[in-house]
């Protein structure tokens, strides 16, 4: 989904959501995101700024099969469908699958494993895709947003290896100021910094590899919840999970219009 006010050379915000099969609060804040979006603008000062400035690229599911197959078959799959030679194990680690420190330490090259990096760098059509089209509206889109679920966490470059960010401290303030404000409006606790520092390395990923294409304001969020339900998040916590991401992604937003 593209949305956009027409103005000459406008800046521009990319999410993604649902990268990972069975994180259903994923996708459902994308669509969250748009409602909102299309729904305040020309009624709040806030969102309606942002739009005239910004353009947003939203797209709901990148695994759109994973997704489909923990509807049909498996709630917990997290990886894509595709066959794999040789095996009868299915399916990569989308969130693997990009060319940054591509299938090193916190990757799998077993394909039967959850975090299977895949043949070579972008080898699926969901990775390549979105990378695709990164690479060629890079001038324009000034933030990278990827939404997963669960654990609370606003993730900043790199968790591919432990080298600091080049704009490590700008950035580690804005998602210190965001989980601030988390914690003041909602009364709730979200972590945050280098996804090497505080959870795992992790190469291939989205974000690290968004960045280093020179899209300087690369975040991961991990949204609701903490553990108890997990993946199983239920109904009634979708609207407080999305307002949290989304006061975030106002925050980001709102600061890189320069208002
Ligand atoms: N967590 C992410 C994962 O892919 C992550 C953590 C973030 C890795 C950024 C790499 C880059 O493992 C979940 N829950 O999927
Ligand atoms: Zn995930």
């Amino acid at each position: 989904m593209h949305l956009n006010t027409s103005l000459p050379n406008k800046k521009a915000m990319w999410i993604d959501c649902g990268i990972h099969a069975r994180e259903w609060i994923s996708p459902a804040f994308c669509l969250f995101f748009v409602h909102y979006s299309l729904s305040f603008y020309n009624v709040n000062t806030e969102m309606t700024q942002i739009l005239d400035n910004m353009d947003f690229y939203v797209l709901p599911v990148m695994n759109p099969d994973g997704y489909k197959y923990t509807w049909t078959n498996r709630r917990m799959w997290r990886k894509n469908r595709s066959p794999q030679k040789g095996t009868s194990c299915i399916g990569v680690d989308l969130n693997r699958n990009f060319d940054a420190n591509w299938c090193t330490t916190g990757a799998s090259s077993n394909p039967c494993d959850e975090t299977y990096c895949g043949s070579f760098p972008e080898s699926e059509p969901e990775s390549q895709a979105v990378a695709n089209f990164l690479r060629s509206h890079k001038e324009s889109i000034q933030i990278y947003l990827s939404i997963h679920s669960y654990s609370q966490m606003l993730i900043i470059p790199y968790s591919c290896s432990v080298d600091e960010a080049e704009n490590y401290s700008e950035l580690y303030e804005m998602v210190k100021t965001a989980a601030d404000k988390i914690r003041r409006y909602y009364r709730n606790t979200y972590t945050y910094g280098a996804g090497a520092q505080i959870i795992y390395l992790a190469p291939g990923g989205s974000d690290d590899w968004a960045y280093n294409l020179g899209i300087k304001y690369s975040f991961t969020f991990e949204l609701q919840d903490r553990g108890r339900y997990g993946f199983l998040l239920p109904p009634s916590h979708i609207q407080g999970a999305c307002n949290e991401a989304l006061i975030t992604t106002l925050a980001k937003m709102y600061k890189s219009v320069g208002k």
